[in-house]
């Protein structure tokens, strides 16, 4: 921001740090996963707007779902010297390095939405976001009450090695498993698309002669079921009906869909992460002390009985 726009602005909320006399904008540097379906852009909407009700002078970087682009991100940011940086990580290896070279240059890093698996934890400040364990645990109580126990479920999984994948099918596997008649008998990756969700899903719907004994799809996201759901419809199948539809995040579209009746259940993933994470991030540059290493944002379960 420039000074001129800071003279003009409308004051409140307008984050500043003072370096001598002359005043200047937070810089943050965030780099985003990529857009892989509706919840991702909502979130990186909410970031660049809350950015900038805060006065916070964003730079976004759009990873196209490629690691090797958050680390050329992450490295930009640290030769701009950017005030912190924020990363929401593809997958969650790959870091050690990157993360070093930012500690190097005594720029904070910020996990926001996926996590990271670093040995040293002094590598980032915090990670912000949802519990995805617990969102696997949500969706597999809510197939268990529905299911009464008896369900053979297949598994549509996010983009392999990362955390939301990863935690996802750990939570549902640790309900089911209590559960001697709930399994999972086929499991794929999807990517978190539509379009993966659907080739998944056709691929299923070959293997197991259309769905037969199929109870439920459990999905790591709402579009690779929304993409399901497509597959399903295609095949002459009645999602919703003969196979019970369970997924995250509760996009608008799956909520259309559990009006219409063809999903039965969403797991909410608040996409509003920025109203959470600049303050964190704010008040660490003013003063920076040691923060509990994850803040969780809440989830909630959303059924087509009751939205
Ligand atoms: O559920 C999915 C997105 O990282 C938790 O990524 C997030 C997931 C979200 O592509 O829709």
């Amino acid at each position: 921001m420039s000074k001129l726009t800071w003279m003009v602005a409308p004051v409140a909320g307008a984050i500043m740090m003072f370096a001598g006399s002359s005043a200047y904008a937070v810089t943050i540097g965030f780099s985003q996963v990529g857009d892989e379906g509706d919840w991702r852009p909502a979130f990186s909407k909410d970031m660049q707007e809350e950015a900038k009700k805060m006065g916070i002078d964003l730079k976004f970087a759009d990873a196209q779902g490629k690691q090797e682009e958050q680390l050329k991100a992450v490295r930009a940011f640290i030769a701009q010297r950017v005030d912190a940086i924020i990363i929401a990580p593809v997958v969650v290896t790959g870091w050690d390095q990157v993360l070093k070279e930012a500690k190097r240059s005594k720029i904070p890093v910020f996990l926001a939405d996926r996590d990271v698996d670093v040995t040293d934890k002094t590598l980032y400040v915090t990670r912000i976001s949802a519990d995805f364990s617990l969102e696997g645990k949500l969706a597999g109580a809510w197939l268990a009450a529905a299911s009464k126990g008896t369900c053979n479920v297949v598994e549509l999984q996010g983009t392999v090695g990362s955390a939301p994948a990863i935690e996802r099918k750990k939570g549902f596997e640790a309900v089911i498993s209590q559960f001697p008649e709930m399994k999972i008998v086929r499991s794929q990756s999807g990517d978190f698309t539509t379009e993966g969700g659907k080739k998944v899903m056709e691929a299923f719907i070959k293997a197991t002669n259309n769905l037969e004994g199929i109870c439920a799809s459990f999905a790591h996201n709402d579009n690779m079921q929304l993409g399901a759901i497509q597959a399903m419809k295609e095949a002459g199948l009645k999602p919703g009906k003969d196979v019970q539809m369970v997924s995250v995040d509760y996009v608008p579209a799956i909520k259309k869909a559990l009006a219409a009746g063809e999903a039965n259940a969403s797991v909410e993933l608040r996409s509003a992460i920025g109203k959470y994470i600049y303050p964190v991030v704010l008040d660490y540059l003013k003063n920076p002390t040691e923060l509990p290493k994850w803040i969780v944002i809440p989830s909630d379960l959303h059924t087509a009985g009751a939205m």
